[in-house]
């Protein structure tokens, strides 16, 4: 057993560093606001975590494959294989420890993204800027609270937010589940009959849709057969952009 070992973990090894190069690319979307920093780094610690696994399994299989294959047609079953030594304990307290610091790293992160961080809390509307979305079949709409500003997903063609600023979405449906979904902040929450849900971003990076189409709010929950253009460009702009565009808004509104 022992001269299958070596080559066998140098396999591993080999295998693992491949997997682990990955991150040198960088194939992740914008990194729009500190929420997406949050879900890349949980993303990557547990794919981090996950390759030696993974990579550990395909090793020991490429490798019986390789060693122990028969010329033979068949119908003859090898030696048995006695014994296990200490192998399978020492795994399973590797892989258990691995599961739970994932699981304490995803506990901290999910309690970091629910907690408005100026401590607004949930359900309340102090952050400085709230966004009253009603999703249906197959539109969104987006009032802007207290600006007398409305937006529909059919009709206009680009939410704006101001750049640093903390922006609260209240969202409700009144049809059937949607889901909001805004790729370059990585956040997503469901929209759901009967109920008031919320998200919080706070966009620290200028861009719009032009230059990449992961600043769009999108349906990500299937909702029938137009459930595809539930999507709207979003646009972050400096604040005094933004107070610009919101006042041509309000004039168009009260004409
Ligand atoms: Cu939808």
């Amino acid at each position: 057993m022992s001269k299958h070992l070596i080559p066998a973990a140098l396999l591993w090894v080999v295998l693992t560093a491949i997997g682990e190069a990955t991150f040198f690319l960088d194939w992740l979307p914008v990194v729009g606001s500190p929420e997406a920093e949050e879900w890349d780094l949980i993303f990557n610690v547990l794919l981090a975590m996950g390759i030696p696994v993974f990579t550990f399994v395909v090793a020991a299989l490429i490798y019986a494959f390789w060693k122990f294959q028969t010329a033979n047609e068949g119908g003859e079953t090898g030696s048995p294989f006695k014994g296990t030594g200490s192998f399978p304990k020492v795994w399973l307290v590797i892989t258990s420890v691995l599961a739970a610091i994932s699981m304490i790293i995803g506990l901290v992160s999910l309690s970091n993204l629910q907690v408005d961080k100026a401590g607004y809390g949930w359900g309340e509307d102090q952050a400085p800027l709230v966004i009253e979305t009603t999703a249906q079949r197959f539109s969104w709409t987006f009032a802007y609270k207290d600006k007398n500003v409305e937006l529909l997903s059919a009709k206009d063609t680009e939410l704006l937010l101001p750049i640093d600023t903390e922006v609260k979405f209240e969202i409700q449906s009144i049809d059937v589940i949607h889901s909001l979904w805004i790729p370059a902040f990585r956040m997503k929450i469901d929209a759901i009959p009967g109920r008031t849900t919320f998200l919080t971003v706070e966009p620290h990076v200028l861009g719009s849709y032009d230059t990449d189409n992961n600043f769009r709010v999108q349906c990500a929950e299937l909702c029938g057969l137009n459930h595809t253009l539930m999507s709207m460009h979003i646009r972050v702009v400096e604040q005094a952009e933004f107070d610009e565009w919101l006042a041509s808004k309000q004039t168009k509104v009260s004409r």
